[in-house]
C-alpha cells in the first residue's frame, strides 16, 4: 500500500537516507528542513521526486499544512550533538522540545496515523548496566538527552492523551554516507574520516576505549518503515532501542579508518568530552521481537562503504 510520509529534518543525514528508500518504494514523500544543518546536496538525486519545503519545525502555520493529508511523520529534524548543546543549551532546547510539541500540535489537528520519533540512546546516560534496555531508569547527562528524553514523554503524552500514535526509535550512533563531516559536531566516524582524508590527525575524547554502539544508517531505516507499519498494540506508545548489540571502542574505530585510508599517524588523546557517557550498548530484543527489526548491515562492512563514500 502506498502512503504518504512526511519526513522532518529531510536534507540532514538520516532524513534523506529515509527519503531515499521511500521514493525507491513509490511512496509519496514530502519534507521539511530549515536547512540550518541539513544540505539540500543530499536530496539532489531525489529532488524531483520528493515534495521539499524549506520550514522550520517551530512555524505553526507551515506544520499545519506540511502535515496535511499524511499518513507517517519520520521525525528526525533536530539540532544533533550532545556537544552543541552542552555550549548552547537554548537553542537547541528551543529547536528540539518546541519543535517537536509544535510538530505534534499539528499532527494532531491533520489527524496523521502514526509519528516515529528519532529518539536518542543517550537518554540512558550513566546507567551503568549494559546492555541498555528500555525499561531501564533514564539517567541523561547532557542538555541534548534531556532534549531527546523529554521529545519520547511528549509523544507518549499525545497517545494517551489525543490518542495520536507514536512510537520513539532510540537510535545508537547511526552512521554512514550523506553524514555531515565538516562541523565540530559531526558525528565521530564522519569527523575522524573526514580529518585524515585531509591528512589531519583526529584527536580521541578519553582514553579511546570509550564504546558505542555504532549502527549504520541502512538499519535505522529499516526500523523507521517497520514502526510504521507495526500493529498499534505492540508499537505505539512504546520505546525500542535500534543498535546493533555489539560495541566498538574509539581506538578501533580509528584504527579501521586509518587502515582503510592508509592513513599512518598515531591518533592524539584529549580530555574526555562534557557530557559523554563512557560506554553504550543496546539490548534489542524488543524491537527484533516486537517490530522484527534486524540490524543486517554490520559496522566493518557499513564503515567501508562510509569511508568509501567521503
Ligand atoms: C550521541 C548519542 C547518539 C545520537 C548522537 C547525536 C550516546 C551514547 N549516543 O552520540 O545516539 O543521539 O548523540 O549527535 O549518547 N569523539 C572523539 N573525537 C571527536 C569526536 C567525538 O573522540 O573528534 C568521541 C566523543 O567524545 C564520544 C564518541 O566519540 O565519546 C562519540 O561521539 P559522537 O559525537 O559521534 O556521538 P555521541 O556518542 O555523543
Amino acid at each position: 500500500m502506498m502512503a504518504r510520509y512526511l519526513i522532518t529534518g529531510i536534507a540532514g543525514f538520516i532524513g534523506s537516507s529515509l527519503a531515499h528508500a521511500l521514493v525507491e518504494q513509490g511512496h509519496d514523500v514530502r519534507g521539511i528542513d530549515n536547512l540550518s544543518t541539513g544540505d539540500l546536496d543530499n536530496l539532489a538525486d531525489i529532488r524531483h521526486s520528493i515534495d521539499f519545503q524549506e520550514m522550520d519545525l517551530q512555524d505553526a502555520a507551515g506544520m499545519r499544512s506540511a502535515c496535511e493529508g499524511v499518513d507517517f511523520i519520520l521525525h528526525q529534524g533536530a539540532l544533533a550533538s550532545v556537544p552543541r548543546s552542552v555550549k548552547d543549551p537554548l537553542t537547541s532546547h528551543e529547536s528540539n522540545i518546541n519543535g517537536t510539541l509544535n510538530l505534534l500540535i499539528a499532527a494532531r489537528a491533520a489527524k496523521v496515523r502514526r509519528i516515529v520519533y528519532a529518539a536518542s540512546s543517550s537518554a540512558y546516560g550513566d546507567q551503568p548496566t549494559q546492555p541498555k534496555q528500555e525499561d531501564m531508569l533514564p539517567r541523561p547527562l547532557s542538555p541534548y538527552a534531556v532534549q531527546k528524553l523529554t521529545c519520547e514523554y511528549y509523544i507518549q503524552s499525545f497517545y494517551r492523551a489525543y490518542g495520536l500514535e507514536g512510537v520513539c526509535l532510540r537510535y545508537f550512533n547511526i552512521f554512514g554516507p550523506r553524514q555531515a563531516a565538516d562541523s565540530p559536531y559531526s558525528g565521530v566516524i564522519a569527523q575522524f574520516t573526514f580529518k585524515m582524508m585531509e591528512g589531519i590527525t583526529p584527536t580521541i575524547f578519553g582514553d579511546g576505549l570509550t564504546s558505542r554502539d555504532f549502527n549504520y544508517v541502512d538499519n535505522a531505516v529499516s526500523a523507521n518503515l517497520l514502526a510504521c507499519l507495526a500493529p498499534s498494540e505492540v508499537a505505539t506508545g512504546r520505546v525500542f532501542n535500534i543498535g546493533t548489540g555489539r560495541s566498538h571502542t574509539l581506538n578501533e574505530v580509528y584504527a579501521t579508518i586509518a587502515e582503510h585510508l592508509g592513513f599512518t599517524a598515531q591518533p592524539i588523546y584529549g580530555p574526555p568530552r562534557a557530557g559523554d557517557i563512557q560506554h553504550s550498548l543496546a539490548d534489542i530484543t524488543r524491537a527484533t521481537q516486537e517490530l522484527g527489526y534486524q540490524p543486517k548491515a554490520h559496522f566493518h562492512e557499513g564503515l567501508k562503504k562510509t569511508v568509501a563514500w567521503y
